[in-house]
């Protein structure tokens, strides 16, 4: 690809910030409290919005309901966009309440089934008030115990709470679904993979796509190949990304593998001029967004590095000698093949993605652009000021 089509290609890359990673987070054993970090969704608003004005490339929000609480969806809407940005993917809670002790809508329990698919209808409501076109679902639903419930049935009700909230999306709104294979149950999960996410996406019609988080996977998993699948089946709706190197660490992206985050970036890229499509399509259609709980970091130089990590993946992937890479396939030159890839990523792009960012009005360097701009400190004071020490802030919160 020419230098030219790649910068255009760089100029239009997108990719959603949560913002539940505006907010002070950690672990179950507990979160260290920054004073600058967002605590109501107008702060949120406010951290996404000089993200962008930073990077240029993250336009829209993700937000977690009943994280991000608001009375009047379509009065945030409009002060998102006066900080320059959209409302993006819905992400509803169906986790945390008590009622879903033995799971949400895969529990035996038909009130806590009842309750997860009313919280999800909720969210169509907030998609529908918000303009946003995407409902994103994770299910933290699964078994402790052998025999504690029966998996069949668990399956069944599994669809039929998707098969409702499938029902009442907006004509133009997209249903991702996510799998994970273990945590916070151990013995099942009721999504544990992609065959499962895929198989309900299938059965629920064209809306319903999955939804990759790169820390969803065991180790060793290879996450290029099920992008590879997904996007071959035109089912590969969006990501999640973040770090990780034991399980769902929720680092931050390219923190410990950065050339896995390459070939899945080449997977990427390699579709988007693939000759069907319908391919092609889905993959100019995936919604990128991070998930990542970025402790021990400054919440909005986290994101910013993350962006700026995700731009250099990109880029790399976009230099591949396609045309080489085939030659060296067909031939069965696996060293070559192999030594076409390592080029590219070996290639330093930071040069071409400054040039990118300057022909778009920015710095070269957003996160350098931050860390001279003061702007930590400043709205640590401000929000200290606003909102006193946060002693005891709960996880996401
Ligand atoms: C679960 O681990 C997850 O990845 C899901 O995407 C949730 O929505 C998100 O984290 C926040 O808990
Ligand atoms: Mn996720």
């Amino acid at each position: 690809m020419d230098r030219t089509t790649i910068k255009a290609r760089l100029k239009q890359q997108r990719i959603e910030t949560p913002s539940w990673g505006y907010s002070n987070c950690g672990t179950r054993f507990g979160t260290f409290i920054e004073d600058g970090a967002a605590r109501t969704l107008s702060e949120k608003f406010e951290d996404a919005g000089l993200v962008h004005r930073l990077t240029g490339v993250t336009p829209t929000i993700a937000l977690h309901i009943p994280w991000d609480t608001c009375a009047d969806w379509s009065a945030a809407k409009a002060e998102a966009a006066t900080q320059g940005i959209a409302i993006g993917a819905i992400n509803p809670n169906v986790f945390q309440d008590q009622c879903y002790k033995l799971g949400s809508i895969c529990s035996p329990d038909a009130t806590a089934r009842a309750n997860g698919v009313a919280a999800m209808l909720q969210c169509v409501e907030v998609m529908k008030a918000t303009g946003s076109d995407i409902l994103s679902l994770w299910f933290a639903d699964g078994t402790n115990y052998p025999g504690q419930d029966d998996l069949r049935t668990r399956k069944r009700r599994l669809f039929e709470g998707l098969r409702q909230v499938y029902a009442a999306l907006p004509a133009n709104g997209r249903m991702l679904i996510e799998y994970k294979c273990f945590e916070p149950t151990f013995y099942s999960t009721d999504l544990p993979d992609w065959g499962m996410s895929h198989l309900m996406c299938t059965k629920l019609g064209p809306k319903a796509q999955v939804l990759v988080d790169t820390g969803h996977h065991l180790p060793g998993c290879n996450i290029e190949q099920i992008v590879a699948i997904l996007l071959d089946e035109q089912r590969l709706g969006g990501f999640h990304f973040n770090g990780r190197k034991y399980a769902d660490d929720d680092l931050t992206v390219g923190a410990i593998n950065p050339y896995e985050m390459f070939l899945i970036y080449n997977e990427l890229a390699g579709a988007e001029d693939d000759a069907d499509e319908g391919v092609r399509t889905c993959a100019r259609s995936v919604a990128y967004m991070f998930d990542q709980s970025p402790a021990l970091k400054n919440r909005i130089e986290a994101t910013i590095q993350s962006v700026m990590f995700v731009q250099e993946c990109y880029a790399k992937a976009l230099s591949v000698d396609r045309a080489a890479l085939r030659a060296a396939q067909a031939a069965g030159d696996v060293t070559g093949a192999e030594e076409v890839l390592k080029d590219a990523y070996n290639t330093d792009v930071r040069p071409l993605l400054a040039e990118v960012r300057q022909e778009m009005g920015l710095d070269p360097n957003p996160l350098a652009a931050y860390r001279r701009s003061g702007h930590a400190k400043r709205i640590a004071e401000e929000r200290l000021a606003r909102h006193g020490k946060n002693k005891f802030a709960a996880a996401f919160s």
